[in-house]
């Protein structure tokens, strides 16, 4: 019984190893040495003040974790710069301009203390808080705010990233659904020279 067991065992794996071995003979792309494109990462940065974010009427307990070393603005600094139109610069995604060769994942990664999203639109706007948007209409893609799970889908919560892949040719627009001037556009080309920032 023992034996047969073992016999079992070993045809399983031999045919599983077979099985591996014609799929990647059927699928070249994946098989061979051809590596998958490096993604081009973008950082989410800001200086959210954890005394004045974690209130209940902002973001509540834990919302800002800040990991800045000593830069803190205030909640109600924060909506003023905005208001002014002039945003505050410490909450920045960085590029403001990508460009990638089509097939290349972005991957964003949220160093700011607070929470993100990277909301694909077709024009720049405003995001689903009033007080931050200085005028600006909320643009559809960030209407409904988290309870619209096509924007939660776009969170990026401090600490972790979000991979984007499979952007078609041309330009795209993404930006934060919560920082509305927190603006990335992306151009996917059919062909990008490594470090060749100049591209045209
Ligand atoms: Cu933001």
């Amino acid at each position: 019984m023992i034996a047969s067991n073992l016999d079992e065992t070993r045809k399983v794996k031999w045919y599983g190893a077979v099985a591996i071995a014609a799929a990647m003979l059927l699928s070249p792309a994946r098989g061979t040495a051809q590596s998958s494109p490096t993604p081009a990462q973008i950082v989410a940065v800001d200086e959210c003040d954890p005394a004045t974010f974690n209130v209940p009427k902002v973001g509540g307990p834990d919302f800002c974790k800040n990991v800045t070393l000593g830069k803190f603005t205030t909640f109600d600094q924060l909506k003023k710069e905005a208001q002014d139109g002039t945003p505050d610069p410490g909450w920045d995604f960085e590029p403001d301009e990508v460009k990638v060769k089509k097939g290349t994942p972005i991957i964003v990664v949220n160093q700011g203390g607070e929470p993100h999203t990277f909301t694909e639109v077709k024009q720049f706007g405003g995001g689903f808080i009033g007080d931050l948007n200085h005028g600006e209409e909320t643009v559809s893609e960030c209407n409904g705010g988290f309870k619209n799970l096509a924007i939660a889908r776009t969170r990026i919560l401090q600490g972790s990233q979000l991979q984007v892949s499979g952007l078609s040719k041309g330009e795209h627009y993404f930006q934060c659904c919560i920082h509305p001037w927190m603006r990335v556009t992306v151009e996917v080309k059919d062909n990008v020279h490594d470090h060749d920032s100049d591209d045209k």
